[in-house]
């Protein structure tokens, strides 16, 4: 069984996030997903509009992922490669290159991301809208 390991706040989910999961689960069998908790958040520099169980309860609905585990450091990624056995890690490509260190460990790959969607985006324009 190919597993596959991506990382994310994933809050307002919107289609940019889907079609990152999709293919994300299309490069194997089995996609985990370390989701950031409301506290790494804090150190990302990001306020999600939704607390981490609701972000996990709404991912764990999508068909294309399998598990959801927490993200709560930037160095967790290594070990959950490990703890898991990893075969291929994909981020979007907002984050080329950042993680090429774990490219000793498992396949690497940064998807292109989805083009003018984005939670701040979202975030901005409903704020303008009122
Ligand atoms: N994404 C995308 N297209 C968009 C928006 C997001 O492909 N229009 C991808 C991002 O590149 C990322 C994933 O969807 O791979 C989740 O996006 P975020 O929730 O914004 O995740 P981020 O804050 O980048 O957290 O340790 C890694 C971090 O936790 C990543």
């Amino acid at each position: 069984m190919k597993k596959v390991l991506t990382y994310g706040t994933f809050d307002l989910l919107h289609y940019g996030h889907i079609n990152l999961l999709r293919r994300a689960k299309q490069l194997g069998d089995y996609l985990v997903v370390g989701l950031s908790t409301d506290e790494f958040n804090q150190l990302k520099n990001k306020k999600s509009f939704f607390p981490y169980d609701k972000r996990k309860m709404m991912l764990e609905a999508i068909k294309y992922v399998d598990e959801v585990i927490p993200e709560t450091s930037w160095d967790q990624k290594l070990s959950d490669v490990k703890k898991h056995n990893i075969d291929v890690f994909v981020m979007g490509d907002d984050w080329e290159g950042k993680f090429d260190y774990l490219k000793e460990y498992c396949e690497v790959i940064y998807l292109p991301r989805t083009k003018d969607i984005s939670t701040t985006d979202i975030k901005n324009d409903l704020s303008n809208k009122n």
